[in-house]
């Protein structure tokens, strides 16, 4: 995870240097939002994908998390997200913008908090690993519900939605899967602890309706480039047995990118590896990204190193 610098509140700081109060409130009670974005390396150099749409996400839970005194715009915070990658000269990274509120009073308010802004990046290859990506991974449904609205909002990336997120994902790592689905709190399939979920069955796509999960912009590009590949993709609720039933089930989100499900529940999917559909939607998802599909100039903007040398 490391880097040489890491953007906080408009400056460019050393990785050793990057360091909080122990009294953060954010620390104490989970009061932060967060983004998470991919920098490839593409045909034409490094290219966020989707920068613009990822930043809106990130002002959005700003405003859901009910911060008032939130300092940066939209521009500001794309404009420091490419001088960050500029600074640390990666060709392709993950980027992390956190919103926090870097100094007390402690207390349970979020106005008596100062907002801080930090933009760190490192080099993070696949998530849930080379051979996920390539066979499939393994998972399990929680016995850990999902997050409902009313508790905490699940349209935000809010650090403190992640302590669910950890429950269920620790315990399905410690006994041996890569991952865990969530259900609902009515006992729908919602999604996973950092991915969004899918299903085939019949040559149709499916994937739970909006409600009750993060808004992921990879399932957004996913719904996109499947129906450019004319699939129809469903929205509806879908229940644990329609996972085990169905042809194909696979992930998708910006850190774990589109992973196949081969085993849910002790039960193979499908023929219990990749399925064509998965294959056919990673490929285009792929190409996109690293800058050779279709829709690779709408969905990448370019990190221009020429300005490099003015700041640093
Ligand atoms: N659901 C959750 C709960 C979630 O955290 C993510 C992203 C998604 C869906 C997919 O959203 P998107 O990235 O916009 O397609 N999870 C982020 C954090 C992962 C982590 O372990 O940290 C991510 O993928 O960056």
């Amino acid at each position: 995870m490391k880097s040489d610098y890491i953007w906080i509140n408009g400056e460019l700081v050393s990785y050793k240097d990057a360091n909080v109060h122990i009294l953060s409130p954010t620390l104490h009670y989970g009061l932060g939002v967060f983004e998470g974005i991919r920098c490839y390396d593409t045909v034409k150099g490094p290219a966020i994908f989707r920068l613009k749409d990822h930043v809106k996400r990130l002002i959005d839970s700003v405003h859901i998390l009910g911060i008032l005194d939130f300092p940066y715009t939209h521009a500001e915070l794309c404009g420091a997200i490419h001088e960050t990658i500029r600074a640390n000269r990666f060709s392709s990274c993950y980027i992390r913008p956190l919103v926090y509120m870097a100094d007390g009073p402690l207390g349970l308010n979020l106005d008596t908090s100062q907002t801080a802004v930090s933009i760190a990046t490192w080099e993070w290859g696949t998530f849930l690993g080379e051979e996920a990506l390539d066979k499939g991974a393994k998972a399990i449904v929680s016995s850990f519900t999902r997050l409902h609205p009313n508790v905490t909002m699940t349209k935000a990336k809010i650090t403190g939605n992640y302590v669910n997120s950890v429950l269920a994902k620790t315990i399905a790592v410690r006994s041996g899967f890569d991952e865990a689905i969530m259900l609902d709190t009515e006992g729908y399939v919602a999604e996973c602890t950092g991915e969004n979920l899918f299903l085939v069955r019949n040559g149709k796509i499916y994937t739970p309706p909006r409600a009750a999960i993060l808004e992921g912009i990879t399932r957004d590009s996913v719904i996109k480039l499947a129906k450019d590949l004319g699939f129809e993709v469903i929205e509806e609720q879908i229940t644990r047995d329609q996972l085990y039933m169905a042809d194909e089930v696979f992930v998708c989100g910006t850190a774990a990118e589109v992973v196949a499900l081969r085993e849910i529940d002790y039960r193979s999917i499908g023929l219990g590896n990749m399925g064509p559909v998965t294959k056919k939607l990673q490929q285009s998802f792929f190409e996109t990204a690293q800058g050779t599909g279709p829709r690779s100039d709408e969905w990448l903007e370019h990190v221009s190193y020429a300005e490099a040398s003015i700041g640093i």
